[in-house]
């Protein structure tokens, strides 16, 4: 049983729609969320300390939406951004601008308290690209004895609309992918196309090895 960490149903529902309810639990603990420009030191951070606290395999996700217009704003403070502003203000930020491009991204961070081996197959080598991309070469600057961190990152490209769609959490009533908001999809069609149901994809193939 895998420990997913979040105070988010909503990424707790995605999660179990994609790895199944027999594979994943919520964990209701709010992890320290270091001040940082990229999502995968927060999420490495978060998954140490929560397996510091359960001592049982956890998976910690960190999202959030960067508008490519507003320099990649809110980025790694949506969560703070969603709960003082709100999701209806991003979009009037958004509004006046030509280019409403927009990416959502999501790091999930799995720590178990085990070494990962370090392997030449191709999942892997793109794993850790993606990893680096998502600023997670913290290792480097981490103390020898900081507990192993697996990153895995999914992005979906898109742009931000106005409100449309009573589904889904946070953002999604204002970030269009391929004609539809994420709050007009179902789990299942967000999870299809969605950062976390890419960064989910990755981890469940990695994680069906280990
Ligand atoms: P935890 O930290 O406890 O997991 P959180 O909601 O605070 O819960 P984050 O720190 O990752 O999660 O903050 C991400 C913010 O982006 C937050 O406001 C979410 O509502 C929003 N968000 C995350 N994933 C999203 C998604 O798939 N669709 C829309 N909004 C999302
Ligand atoms: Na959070």
């Amino acid at each position: 049983m895998l420990n997913y960490v979040t105070t988010n149903p909503g990424k707790v529902r995605e999660a179990v729609q994609y790895l199944g309810d027999a594979e994943v639990g919520q964990v209701d603990f709010d992890y320290t969320e270091i001040q940082a420009p990229e999502l995968g030191p927060i999420a490495a951070h978060g998954a140490r300390e929560a397996y510091r606290q359960f001592g049982e395999p956890v998976l910690v996700d960190d999202a959030g939406l960067f508008v490519d217009a507003l320099g990649g704003f809110p980025g790694p403070y949506s969560s703070y951004v969603e709960d003082t502003v709100g999701v209806d203000r991003v979009w009037k930020l958004g509004e006046g601008e030509e280019n409403r491009r927009a990416e959502f991204r999501c790091v999930l961070a799995y720590c178990d308290g085990e070494e990962f081996r370090a392997s030449p197959d191709p999942i892997d080598r793109d794993d850790r690209v993606a990893a680096a991309a998502a600023g997670a070469d913290e290792n480097a600057e981490e103390e020898e004895d900081a507990l192993p961190v697996k990153l895995f990152e999914g992005v979906v490209r898109g742009r931000l609309v106005a409100p449309r769609g009573e589904g889904g959490f946070g953002y999604d009533p204002i970030f269009e992918h391929d004609g539809k908001t994420m709050a007009e999809m179902s789990t299942e069609e967000k999870n299809a196309i969605s950062h976390r149901g890419r960064a989910l994809a990755k981890f469940g193939e990695w994680f069906a090895e280990r």
